[in-house]
């Protein structure tokens, strides 16, 4: 392991674009569920009924009780000394002394950093050049796309007075500023993640690297030249095929990468 973090460490200090995909994982030591694992999200909960465009046609009342809920368990969590490391790579100083390596970034390194996560924690700890790709939990869209409400809203209330919210502007439903399946990534964001593809090193951070398009840009990335590494409590689909896999929590590699790759 410490060859390996060795190695990628090296390649992090020569590279002039890194660019970190993140997933749940790397919110876990801050009490955030994840989906996936075992007392992930999806355990107790199936995707279908909760996170499709037909779940909340069918129970809007059900969906909004599961993200006031998660939104009521997100409102006590901090950043961790994952997201700190990440923010510090970026360009920004997190300021509460959790991380004491020195920036990367200079003139001649440029950092991208795409989530899937909804959560706002990277926001929280100062991170730049971010993509919020599934969006974000703690904003509001109108379900009926008024002209108006379709751009979305801020609203941080926990927990929110009536479920279902409406939509200030035409008084409908609103619903959570996030992308559920069978729904199109911002086009926007999906360009920038693919230009982000082509870098030096490509680090995918706790993500099960099983929801598409996120799971590809690894390989996109890869296959334009990048050097690629994951770090992840255990194996997913992504590791046999990158350059560095590092099995164990985002919290603890993150921090022993920076002390190694400081400039
Ligand atoms: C740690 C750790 C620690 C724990 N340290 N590690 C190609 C092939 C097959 C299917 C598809 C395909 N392309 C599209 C699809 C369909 C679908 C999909 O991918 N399905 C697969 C599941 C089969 N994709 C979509 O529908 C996407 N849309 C799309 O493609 O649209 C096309 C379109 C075009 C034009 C018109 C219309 C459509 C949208 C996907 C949206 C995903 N949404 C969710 C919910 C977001 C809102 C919310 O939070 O409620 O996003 S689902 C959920 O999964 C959430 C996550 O962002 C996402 C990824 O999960 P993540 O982050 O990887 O979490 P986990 O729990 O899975 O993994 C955590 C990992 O951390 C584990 O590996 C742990 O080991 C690890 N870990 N502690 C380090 N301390």
């Amino acid at each position: 392991m410490s060859d390996q973090l060795g190695v990628l460490a090296d390649r992090i200090r020569a590279a002039r674009r890194l660019t970190i995909l993140t997933g749940a994982g790397i919110s876990a030591a801050s009490g955030v569920p994840t989906f996936r694992g075992e007392d992930g999200l999806w355990r107790r909960h199936r995707a279908e009924d909760l996170a499709t465009p037909e779940a909340f046609e069918r129970n809007p009342r059900l969906v909004w009780e599961w993200y006031d809920w998660r939104r009521g368990k997100l409102a006590g969590c901090r950043p961790n000394a994952g997201h700190h490391v990440i923010a510090a790579w970026s360009g920004s100083d997190p300021g509460d002394g959790s991380y004491r390596g020195r920036t990367l970034v200079t003139d001649r390194l440029k950092v991208v950093v795409i989530t899937q996560n909804v959560d706002d924690l990277h926001v929280r700890a100062g991170t730049r050049n971010l993509i919020r790709i599934h969006g974000s939990i703690w904003e509001l869209s109108c379900w009926d796309t008024c002209a108006k409400g379709a751009a979305g809203w801020r609203d941080e209330r926990v927990p929110l007075d009536d479920l279902p919210p409406r939509c200030p502007h035409c008084g409908g439903f609103a619903r959570p500023a996030v992308v559920w399946f069978g729904e199109a990534l911002r086009t926007d964001h999906l360009r920038v993640a693919l230009e982000a593809t082509a870098c030096d090193v490509f680090l995918t951070v706790g993500t099960s690297a099983v929801v598409y398009p996120a799971a590809g840009l690894v390989h996109d990335a890869r296959r334009q030249g990048a050097f690629t590494a994951e770090i992840n409590l255990e194996a997913t689909p992504a590791s046999a095929a990158v350059d560095v896999a590092l099995q164990g929590g985002a919290e603890v590699i993150l921090p022993r990468l920076a002390e190694l790759a400081r400039l």
